[in-house]
């Protein structure tokens, strides 16, 4: 490695408002690449154009998230949840188009990036992660990993701490949807094997807004929402695609 930053960006879903943000003070950090972990466009109220722009990024790692797999395989939520995660994965194949949708599915679900293990939610699954705090069991999210660090994302959670079996785990935070309280983009820069946490603040409401346009002209989004509520039903949306956001605190 030469030593220059890698920004690492995971769960963007199709927030371009906050990608583009990131992606300034990323550039203004030095960072001339980036490690992509998954879940670029569905949910968000720009599908299309997030992928547009993560697809020309210079990136060193590009792994694909759940969302992503669930534009060509069936979500596995459960059954309550399922009409709410199908308009949005519905809403983004009619953004994305057929083409770039395929590209999204293919890419692979891990990747390596000096000695860092880099998967979407855990070693054995893309919806199945640790929490921040360690839980009873979680060894065997490992898949047999040990004495590595392993890059994660999925619950829009941006921690760090040691996990079993000599593992440390790093999850960098969502940029486009993060679900810890702070409303700012977050993600990571990688720089000469350390991994800095980052949030950057983006113009919340021009997403809003965008949601907003989005609802009011799908048929199935009934009369007119209020930002809140847009904003309210994809983050619920968020959480149903992750068992720990399950029960909102
Ligand atoms: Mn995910």
């Amino acid at each position: 490695m030469n030593g220059l930053p890698i920004a690492l960006l995971y769960d963007v879903h199709g927030n371009l408002a906050a990608l583009e943000a990131v992606l300034a003070e990323a550039e203004q950090a030095g960072a001339t690449s980036y490690l992509l972990g998954g879940d670029y466009a569905t949910f968000g109220p720009w599908p299309r154009e997030t992928a547009e722009r993560l697809e020309g990024l210079p990136a060193v790692v590009r792994i694909r998230g759940n969302v992503d797999r669930w534009l060509r395989e069936q979500p596995e939520v459960p059954q309550s949840a399922r009409p709410l995660v199908t308009a949005a994965v519905d809403a983004a194949l009619g953004s994305l188009g057929p083409e770039l949708s395929d590209r999204l599915y293919e890419l692979p679900e891990r990747a390596e990036l000096d000695g860092i293990l880099v998967v979407h939610g855990s070693p054995v699954s893309d919806v199945e992660t640790f929490a921040p705090d360690p839980e009873s069991g979680e060894e065997q999210m490992l898949g047999g990993e040990k004495q590595r660090t392993i890059l994660f994302g999925h619950s829009h959670q941006q921690f760090r701490r040691p996990g079993p079996d000599g593992t440390t785990l790093v999850n960098p935070g969502s940029v486009g949807m993060p679900l810890d309280h702070d409303p700012r983009a977050a993600w990571a820069l990688l720089e000469e094997g350390e991994i800095r946490f980052r949030r950057t603040a983006y113009d919340v409401e021009r997403a809003a807004a965008q949601m907003r346009s989005r609802h009011d002209a799908e048929p199935t989004a009934g009369s007119r929402r209020e930002g809140r509520r847009a904003r309210s039903t994809s983050e619920s949306t968020a959480r149903l695609q992750n068992p720990h956001l399950a029960a909102p605190s």
